[in-house]
């Protein structure tokens, strides 16, 4: 590892902080209850702002503000097109203030400012340009039906959504959810992470500003288990997409099903296998395989977190990869020669610190890094094990962090069935120029993306979502849109017809 340039806090580059209350019914309001929370910044572990604390009461509010504008509102009445034209607008105001939204995650997140300037926001606004796009595209089918009768399917706005958000792409974690959302016509309560609250309030003034109806999209800051848990458990809430733990995703489903059936959808955690074969162009698959594990300090629901080798390269590969880590510059994220950022928090910090334990214990070579680094703050060395089995808490578990395990294999038979040897589905890599081998991984592996000599890509019109205990319902694509419409029959005679 590189020395880093800095691990404070470069104070004079941190944004003004404008919102830390809630946004509800177009209004930033303090908590029923008045309380606030500190969020954190992660290079110092000082508090950054106090946020409001929105519990059960505020989501009661909330909700009733987005189901007043989506019974009454015009939002859900407007033409695709005038909807389009004012998520479009809002496209051009997440652009204009790239800046400040990639600094209140960098500060929020520990997040690398120059990854949310070029790679986070970017894409969002693609995103949100692709959804303004789909706004006045949204139809049914017609029915021929037997006999004399004929019908159509109506696509109709669910009614409210509620949307829980993880900290690991705040601003494009919002939007994901928020733009397809608005596409169709639903109004929304926002329930941000507790570790990053700050975008998603600055994202919500923006869409005011862009023209967005009062109570279309509200924003409750606070905790999981009172705000999260309100909002999954609302009976007046008619969908709930979730993006987070498996473990609290499960909760999310039991919450809706307690309550009102509301429909879930949840992007859970993921262990995603890479597969590198013995025929790949080596420097370009450690490459892949060092951004599929360290991009946003591992911090990925997609990183490939299992990276299979095949045996006649395995040596060469944990030089190559081993190679990578004395050049990677671990410190301040605002610092523009920085490569990664510290842990978004104390509790994420430990437990990636923990794994990294299991690892030695459990009998995996340690290559590089291996503890913590910085006199402050949540910063870990980038860390790689070699000989790590199928068996080790490091191989199962998602970590999370800057940990690489590294996997040999000898057939594709045997790394079929190991790759698929998980609970969860989300994402998997193939590395090989062999076309048929690439094939038949990618048909082979029971998850929701599959990258093919590549790894990471994704852009707005590619479905999202995992197989298995990752979840289900897909974010981005035209078939997110199907998480918040509903579909109705409508049947009616017709006589005389000749056909
Ligand atoms: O997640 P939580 P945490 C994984 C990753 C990470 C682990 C724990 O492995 O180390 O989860 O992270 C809200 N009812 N991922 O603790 O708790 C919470 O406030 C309703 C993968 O941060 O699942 C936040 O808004 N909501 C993931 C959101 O759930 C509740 C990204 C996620 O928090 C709630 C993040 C409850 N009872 C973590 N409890 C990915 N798939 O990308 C919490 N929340």
């Amino acid at each position: 590892m590189a020395a880093a340039e800095s691990f404070g806090c470069t104070k004079a580059k941190t944004p003004e902080i404008k919102f830390t209350k809630l946004f509800i019914n177009g209004l930033f309001v303090d908590s029923v209850s008045g309380k606030t929370f500190e969020t954190r910044d992660p290079r110092s572990g000082e508090v950054v702002a106090a946020v409001a604390e929105g519990d059960g009461e505020d989501v009661d509010l909330a909700v009733k503000a987005a189901r007043e504008a989506f019974d009454h509102g015009k939002w859900p009445r407007m033409s695709g097109l005038e909807r389009g034209r004012i998520i479009m607008k809002l496209a051009d105001l997440v652009e204009e203030h790239v800046e400040e939204l990639a600094m209140l995650d960098s500060l929020d997140a520990g997040k690398l400012l120059h990854t949310g300037r070029d790679v986070d926001i970017p894409l969002t606004v693609n995103l949100i340009r692709y959804f303004a796009g789909a706004a006045d595209k949204i139809h049914g089918e017609t029915l021929k039906l037997s006999g004399e009768f004929q019908g159509y399917t109506l696509k109709e706005p669910a009614g409210v959504v509620g949307h829980i958000t993880p900290w690991n792409f705040p601003t494009f974690m919002f939007f994901f959810k928020v733009a397809p959302t608005l596409a169709v016509g639903c109004t929304m309560v926002v329930k941000p992470a507790e570790q990053t609250p700050l975008s998603a309030l600055y994202c919500a003034h923006l869409a005011k500003e862009a023209g967005v109806p009062d109570g279309v999209i509200n924003v409750v800051t606070g905790f999981g288990p009172t705000a999260g848990a309100a909002v999954a458990s609302h009976m007046d809430v008619d969908a709930v997409s979730f993006t987070g733990s498996t473990e609290v995703g499960k909760k999310v489903m039991e919450a809706a099903a307690r309550s009102n059936l509301k429909t879930v959808s949840l992007e859970l955690g993921g262990k995603s296998p890479l597969i590198i074969f013995n025929d790949a162009d080596l420097d370009m698959a450690a490459q892949l395989a060092w951004q599929a594990v360290f991009f946003n300090q591992g911090e990925v629901c997609v990183a490939g977190s299992r990276i299979y080798v095949q045996e006649n390269i395995y040596p060469e590969f944990i030089k190559k990869v081993a190679e990578k880590a004395k050049s990677w510059v671990v410190g301040d994220p605002f610092d523009p020669q920085v490569h990664q950022g510290p842990q978004v928090d104390k509790e994420q910090f430990e437990k990636v610190l923990r794994y990294i334990e299991h690892g030695k214990n459990e009998g995996a070579t340690l290559i590089t890094g291996g503890k913590p680094t910085g006199d402050k703050g949540y910063f870990i060395e980038p860390t790689i094990f070699a000989d790590v089995k199928d068996d080790m808490s490091i191989a199962k578990d998602e970590i999370f962090g800057p940990v690489m395990s590294l996997m040999k294999f000898e057939t594709i038979e045997e790394v079929i069935e190991k790759a698929n040897n998980t609970k969860y589905g989300l994402a998997a890599g193939v590395v090989t120029k062999d076309i048929d081998i690439a094939n038949r991984v990618a048909r082979s592996i029971r998850a929701g993306i599959i990258w093919m000599n590549c790894y990471l890509i994704t852009d707005a019109d590619c479905p999202f979502g995992g197989y298995k205990m990752s979840g289900f319902g897909k974010d981005s694509g035209l078939h997110s849109l199907e998480k918040y419409l509903r579909v109705k029959s409508v049947i009616t005679p017709i006589y005389g017809s000749p056909w």
